[in-house]
């Protein structure tokens, strides 16, 4: 079976004066002048040429029985993505958001676990990172790190549930980061709206089932491999067209266990069993997965791409890295940044977005 791939690049600020030369990626702020088209047959990449946009529909009539989903993907491309309801809240996409990381693990090696055992603390801390800007907070009580224990779920409920509480009184919009369905719920309970799961609801046979009724948004990422051994010896014939295949078979699976594609996002999963020739490979075919039809969410604040890239550099010493590779996903048109450093991301967003502005401005 062959199929077609249609990744947006040649990036262009305005649609000005380039009738029929550009289309809008997914309704946001940057638009593509030419598209990448890949066919794959048995897994191998047997075509792959840049078609400008003007090109593009020879170019798929050109594609036989891949014809017709090449033509669903690239309307999934160009269609605005529905802002996020997480409750009360609304999220709108039509522009690069900071999710915030807030982690209660005692654990945590990106952050050093500071604010284990303290509520009000942690709280504190979330107000700080809504007050610079983040859309919404991501909270955390398991450790995902390769090699860590894992923990009982009524210990994760206790720690992130007074957390949630006291975040959500105050008006946040909240994100669980969890892969177990009794946490999901307790944390949607407390006020929470939106689940992100680094299993894609693969790890608890009960999360599917519980995001469907809870009608709230979901973050599947992808990952191979278990988070133990993951980084042991990852293995990819392509990495780009498996991440993607892999995500379009989860979004699958939640529809069809009930979940709206309005409320599903998806995430590459830097880092999680993936060597750093495979991040990168990621990294810079983040645009691919716009044709999967939703919002893109991208973690790869502090991690260890960054390390690798630079000397080595220690967890503390990311923060520059982890801005680089944000505006790079802003640049390909991701919807969500999962960030450590929100006062530092957000600043950093606000000029990509002033640059945008004054570029769409009427001159
Ligand atoms: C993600 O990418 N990642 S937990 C190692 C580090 C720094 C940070 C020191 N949850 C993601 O943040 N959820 C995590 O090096 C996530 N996407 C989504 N959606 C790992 C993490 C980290 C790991």
């Amino acid at each position: 079976m062959t199929r077609a791939f249609l990744r947006p690049t040649a990036f262009v600020d305005a649609p000005f004066g380039h009738d029929g030369q550009v289309l809008r990626l997914a309704g946001g702020l940057v638009w593509f002048s030419a598209v990448e088209l890949i066919v794959v047959a048995d897994g191998r990449r047997i075509r792959q040429e840049l078609v400008p946009v003007e090109r593009l529909d020879a170019a798929l009539a050109t594609l036989g029985a891949a014809e017709a989903a090449a033509r669903a993907t690239l309307a999934c491309l160009t269609a605005p993505r529905a802002p996020l309801v997480l409750g009360a809240r609304t999220v709108p996409l039509d522009q690069p958001q900071a999710m915030a990381i807030l982690n209660v693990t005692p654990d945590s090696f990106s952050d050093g676990g500071a604010h284990a055992g303290d509520p009000a603390g942690a709280a504190e801390a979330g107000m700080r990172m809504l007050e610079a800007g983040a859309a919404m907070l991501d909270i955390g009580g398991e450790s995902t790190r390769p090699g860590a224990a894992t923990v009982w779920e009524g210990d994760e409920i206790a720690r992130v549930a007074p957390v949630i509480e006291r975040l959500a009184r105050a008006g946040a919009a909240i994100s669980i980061d969890t892969r177990k369905a009794a946490v999901m719920a307790a944390a949607l309970d407390a006020g929470a709206g939106l689940v992100n799961d680094v299993s894609a609801l693969t790890y608890d046979p009960q999360a599917l089932g519980l995001v469907a009724a809870r009608r709230c948004p979901v973050v599947l990422m992808h990952y191979q491999g278990a988070p133990a051994t993951m980084q042991r010896d990852p293995h990819y014939r392509d990495v780009l067209i498996e991440v993607y295949d892999w995500l379009a078979e989860r979004i699958a699976a939640c529809e069809a266990a009930g979940i709206a594609r309005a409320n599903i996002l998806v995430d590459p999963g830097i880092g999680f069993g993936k060597t750093l020739r495979h991040n990168l490979a990621l990294l810079n075919g983040l645009s691919l997965f716009h044709g999967l039809g939703c919002p893109i969410v991208l973690g790869a604040s502090r991690k260890r791409t960054i390390g690798a890239l630079s000397n080595e550099a220690p967890v503390e010493q990311r923060l520059s890295g982890s801005i680089a590779l944000a505006l790079a996903g802003a640049a390909q048109g991701v919807q969500l940044l999962r960030v450590h450093d929100a006062f530092e991301t957000v600043q950093a967003l606000r000029v990509w977005r002033g640059l945008r502005d004054e570029a769409l401005a009427p001159a």
